[in-house]
């Protein structure tokens, strides 16, 4: 198809200009160039993850991968997949996957990762945690100097139980940086409800975090945390396409 000559010779005529989506859907079919039959595999979340997921499942569809087994990082990924006739299992009956594939929302300059705009972080992290190569597509607009770069929230999943108090104690730890923490909304006004029936709260940082070691431990330890947006020393390749290719990082 177009799709495959496009990712396989960037870098196309500078007069076209891809759209985000398109950039999106290059990262993705390059990653899945990784899959082989027989493979164990973290299906991601998200508009950029979708790309890939569907591209496996047209070639199981074509015969050209076989005895794959997908394990989804959410309700809609495994919809997703259970509508392209993908395989399903679950950690508990794979704990070890081979490759995971999921985008990002945010990729700084030592591979280290924003994720959970989506919502669908703490499926994300232990599947991703679980793999030997964790490859996250992004398009080029997902790159910062530092997490929290872009301005955009760094997701926070909360049990929803005094999700305030732990709003509070979350807002406090980063007080220095002018941090403010919000309670996500779905499209109705409501508290949006995680795929595990929490909240997340969303952290707005003004400043670098400097230690990213540091603030990612100090989250953990607040009681009402069930996990964070930040992936630290995570991916082990980064596919990042833009306007004049796609440029792959490894760790
Ligand atoms: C998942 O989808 C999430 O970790 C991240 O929040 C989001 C990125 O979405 P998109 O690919 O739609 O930008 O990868």
């Amino acid at each position: 198809s177009s799709m495959e000559s496009l990712s396989l010779s960037p870098p196309v005529s500078p007069s076209v200009i891809l759209t985000q989506d398109e950039l999106k859907k290059i990262a993705a079919f390059k990653a899945v160039e990784f899959v082989e039959s027989g493979m164990v595999l973290g299906l991601g979340t998200g508009s950029t993850a979708k790309h890939a997921v569907d591209r496996i499942g047209e070639l199981l569809l074509q015969g050209k991968l076989k005895n794959i087994i997908g394990i989804p990082t959410s309700k809609k990924t495994q919809e997703q997949a259970l509508s392209l006739g993908i395989p399903l299992s679950d950690l508990d009956s794979h704990p070890t996957i081979d490759i995971a594939i999921d985008g990002a929302d945010e990729v700084d300059p030592h591979l280290n990762l924003v994720k959970g705009r989506g919502g669908s972080l703490l499926r994300e992290k232990m599947v991703e945690g679980a793999c030997k190569k964790f490859v996250c597509i992004v398009d080029e607009s997902k790159l910062v100097k530092y997490l929290g770069g872009s301005g955009l929230a760094m997701p926070v999943e909360v049990v929803p139980f005094c999700w305030k108090f732990t709003a509070n104690k979350l807002q406090n730890l980063f007080q220095h940086s002018g941090c403010v923490a919000n309670l996500r909304n779905d499209c109705k006004g409501e508290p949006f409800v995680t795929d595990n029936g929490n909240y997340i709260v969303d952290l707005y940082l003004k400043k670098d975090m400097e230690d990213l070691q540091v603030a990612s431990d100090a989250i953990s330890r607040i009681a009402g945390v069930v996990e964070h947006g930040m992936f630290l020393d995570m991916a082990t390749t980064v596919i990042i396409a833009g306007e004049l290719g796609i440029t792959i990082k490894n760790k």
